[in-house]
């Protein structure tokens, strides 16, 4: 078997080994210059603005920024669609290219994701399988490329990489990354990146700050390494339509859950009622209908379901009277208590 191709299959066999459940669009879950295999939150659109620049040698020291953009959508069954535009790209510098485009949809499954796409610089039909596996707070990745038509030229190039992050606390992660084209060229060197990756408290948002000597954040500028190295941020926005637009079909539905008089609704960042009574016995079933994963909490620790994921429900029984206070660990603001007789 030609070389590039054993490589390309040696890179998906361990790819598909290390695939296990793929966590939800954060900068935590991922590297600098691997996907990590995201597909965001149902009903999500995700703005995602990453921003690098690298600075000349002295005197000039002129610093060029090399913006990517993505906007994507993620569709109710897990696949994203979505677009990455970049400027001053090096992808194609003959004839010099500086605005890339590339479209994409990234579908995942069995933990691993498999993205399809085209980069309209490089004329060039993309693809990427990728998968993730955590082990504790380690998370490892790895991804197979196609690029057929790599940076512009009528050769089908091939890289792998792999990757980890190391979450040392709930809102802050180490990060990094290395991939590499196979047969590489004069000048293309292996893509690297490290990161400090963090989540902004209380909010949806991810922030990392980071290094790297890849340009763009598409396949293929995030495939070769240059001879410069670059700082970065990148900020990740989501919009959650499905609040907007869904709304009125879940509130009928939670209106008739609320007259069974045992169900509690995680909506809008606040439990719905945010007082329920109950007799002794009876079962307590709290529905998580935001986009992002909450917790039900008793103040005085007796009890805590750990993250409810967006969409699942948690169910406790209460055996004994008394009047149980409750929160979210994640947003405390978030409260509510159930009174037992
Ligand atoms: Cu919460």
């Amino acid at each position: 078997m030609h070389t590039p191709l054993r490589s390309l299959a040696v890179a998906v066999a361990v790819t598909a080994s290390l695939a296990t459940s793929v966590a939800s669009q954060s900068l935590l879950d991922r590297t600098p210059n691997l996907s990590g295999g995201w597909v965001g939150e149902r009903g999500t659109l995700q703005f995602n603005f990453l921003h690098r620049f690298s600075v000349s040698d002295a005197p000039t020291r002129k610093v060029t920024n090399t913006p990517t953009f993505l906007l994507s959508y993620r569709l109710p069954f897990p696949l994203v669609i979505g677009v990455n535009y970049a400027t001053s790209s090096d992808v194609v510098t003959t004839p010099a290219l500086p605005n890339e485009w590339e479209g994409f949809a990234r579908y995942a499954r069995f933990g691993g994701a498999v993205q399809l796409g085209y980069n309209q610089a490089a004329k060039s039909a993309d693809a990427e399988i990728s998968a993730g596996r955590s082990v504790g707070p380690v998370r490892l990745l790895a991804v197979g490329r196609v690029l057929s038509k790599g940076y512009g030229t009528d050769t089908t190039r091939y890289a792998i990489g792999g990757g980890a992050r190391l979450k040392v606390h709930r809102w802050i992660a180490l990060a990094g990354d290395v991939t590499s084209l196979l047969d590489r060229r004069p000048g293309e060197k292996a893509a690297w990146g490290a990161a400090l990756q963090l989540a902004i408290p209380y909010s949806p948002h991810t922030f990392s700050l980071q290094v790297t000597n890849t340009t763009t954040g598409t396949l293929q500028g995030a495939s070769r390494g240059v001879d410069k190295v670059r700082g970065g941020f990148e900020f990740t926005i989501p919009f959650t339509l499905s609040r907007y637009f869904g709304r009125k079909k879940t509130a009928e539905g939670g209106a008739g859950a609320a007259a069974g008089g045992t169900a509690v609704e995680m909506r809008g960042m606040a439990f719905a009622p945010t007082r329920i009574e109950v007799t002794a016995g009876t079962t307590v079933a709290w529905t998580n209908s935001d986009q992002l994963p909450h917790t039900v909490t008793a103040d005085d620790g007796s009890w805590d379901s750990g993250p409810i994921a967006a969409g699942a429900t948690w169910r406790h029984t209460f055996s004994t009277a008394g009047s149980f206070a409750f929160h979210c660990t994640p947003h405390p603001f978030m409260t509510g208590v159930v009174v037992v007789k």
